[in-house]
């Protein structure tokens, strides 16, 4: 990115830049998307040019997140887009959900968080395992943007292991009493409901939807992340809060719950993490042709090109990965296990890329005037969220030997 000058945002004057990323396609998989997917593609990748790149560096040094933002989200559809749109949201199908994570990571992975957080792990279970009356309460203003939603299922002492989750609801006549606690949530303090999953009497986890003025219900923020500096994270404190019986999600009882709305969410992240992994490779291409050392384009050495060559292959084989899950999840066939595999390499993949990139700017690389360390940070909370490199690792194990490692 180069400085443009100064214009005014949300905060204040901050250094504008231009945002020259071109996308890549080396096995013309544009070939393969449709009409829908390619119009949804282009007016992601021209909003993020026009409202995220200019702002983003600026509110990542500051560790601020850009919440402005959301309604812009809402505007361009990316809060649920593959749900019906009988409820406000998008009716398309899993590949246009992908790609336009793909184009809100290549911005930043905060930003596809804010819309990976309120569509796949708020609206989805609502949609999913709520009532008509939840659905329809809900759903549209969680589309439009006018309500924003967290997801509640990490605990300070179980974080890969939340079947252990200690925190319960108990009945008390209509409503049910919560307490404990929830660590690490993306978008809590700013959030108006959480959908919070918590054991019953009988130890059966179940889904509750809390919402922000509800007694004894508190999100302080979490600070001093190094990662992921742009979105908002913070806790979840349950102390004797009375949920309505009314706002339990019906329609589904145990584990399998949450790890399904996290099957939508890895989906997504599989494909938004090529775009991390693009704008990397874009800027390391294109300085790799304009800065010169020993009288030629740095791009000339045979080193220089390897890192490049490699990158691309990586990015190739990632985004066949990606369309080749979309095919699947188009026809309700993506399994959870395909999902992890892809999350699990596509997310390596790009924070291997970052670091090559990051050697091919030189010391430039460390600055904010190029996207790199930013992505390269980000990246690291994406190894670890919505299930770890090593879960997932271990996932594809069971699925292949049929052995469980976590019992
Ligand atoms: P296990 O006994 O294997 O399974 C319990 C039940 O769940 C079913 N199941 C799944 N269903 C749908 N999708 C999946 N991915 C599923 N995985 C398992 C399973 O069939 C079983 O069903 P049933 O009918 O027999 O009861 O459970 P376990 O306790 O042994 O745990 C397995 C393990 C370790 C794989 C699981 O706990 C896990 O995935 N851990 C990782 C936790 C995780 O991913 N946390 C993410 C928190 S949310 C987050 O990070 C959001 S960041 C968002 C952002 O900012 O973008
Ligand atoms: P731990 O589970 O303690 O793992 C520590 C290490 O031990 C890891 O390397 C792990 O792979 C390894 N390990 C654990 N078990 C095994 C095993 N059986 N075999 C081998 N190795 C193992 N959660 C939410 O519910 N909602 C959110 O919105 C949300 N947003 C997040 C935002 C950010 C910025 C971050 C950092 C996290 C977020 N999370 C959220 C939590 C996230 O899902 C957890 O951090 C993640 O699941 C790992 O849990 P943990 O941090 O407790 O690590």
């Amino acid at each position: 990115m180069q400085d443009t000058g100064n214009l005014s945002g949300a905060n204040g004057t901050i250094t504008a830049k231009e945002d020259r990323f071109q996308g890549h396609d080396y096995y013309n998989i544009d070939e393969l998307l449709n009409d829908d997917h390619l119009l949804a593609r282009d007016s992601v990748r021209t909003w993020v040019k026009q409202e995220v790149s200019p702002i983003i560096e600026d509110y990542s040094n500051r560790a601020e997140c850009p919440t402005h933002l959301f309604k812009g989200l809402a505007e361009i559809g990316a809060f649920g887009p593959s749900l019906p749109a009988e409820y406000g949201c998008g009716g398309m199908d899993e590949i246009a959900y992908g790609i336009i994570m793909q184009e809100l990571e290549r911005g930043d992975s905060g930003i596809r968080s804010m819309a990976s957080v309120q569509g796949s792990l708020v609206m989805y279970p609502i949609y999913k395992f709520g009532s008509e009356e939840q659905r329809r309460k809900y759903l549209p203003k969680l589309a439009n943007g006018e309500l924003i939603g967290c997801f509640g299922l990490t605990e300070p002492d179980h974080g890969s292991n939340p079947g252990g989750m200690i925190t319960n609801i108990k009945e008390d006549g209509d409503h049910y009493i919560l307490n404990g606690s929830k660590m690490w949530i993306t978008n809590s303090p700013v959030a108006d409901i959480a959908v919070v999953w918590a054991k019953d009497e009988e130890g059966v986890i179940r889904g509750v939807i809390v919402e922000k003025d509800m007694p004894g219900f508190s999100a302080p923020e979490i600070h001093g992340k190094w990662s992921l500096r742009a979105s908002i994270t913070g806790e979840l404190v349950f102390e004797d809060v009375r949920v309505p019986k009314s706002n339990l999600l019906p329609n589904v009882k145990g584990l399998k719950g949450p790890l399904t709305c996290l099957s939508k969410a890895r989906y997504g992240i599989a494909w938004g993490a090529i775009g991390a992994a693009m704008d990397c490779y874009d800027s390391a291409l294109r300085y790799s042709l304009e800065r010169e050392q020993f009288g030629k384009p740095i791009g000339q050495f045979q080193l220089t090109q390897k890192k490049l060559a490699e990158m691309i292959t990586e990015i190739t084989k990632a985004q066949l990965l990606a369309w080749r899950l979309g095919t699947l999840a188009n026809e309700g066939k993506a399994t959870p296990a395909q999902i992890s595999m892809a999350k699990r390499n596509n997310v390596h993949m790009a924070l291997e890329i970052a670091r090559e990139a990051r050697q091919i700017h030189g010391g430039m690389g460390i600055t904010n005037e190029y996207p790199i360390m930013r992505h390269m940070m980000n990246l690291e909370t994406v190894l670890t969220y919505e299930g770890t490199h090593d879960i997932h690792l271990l996932i594809t194990g069971m699925d292949v030997t049929g052995l469980n490692a976590f019992k």
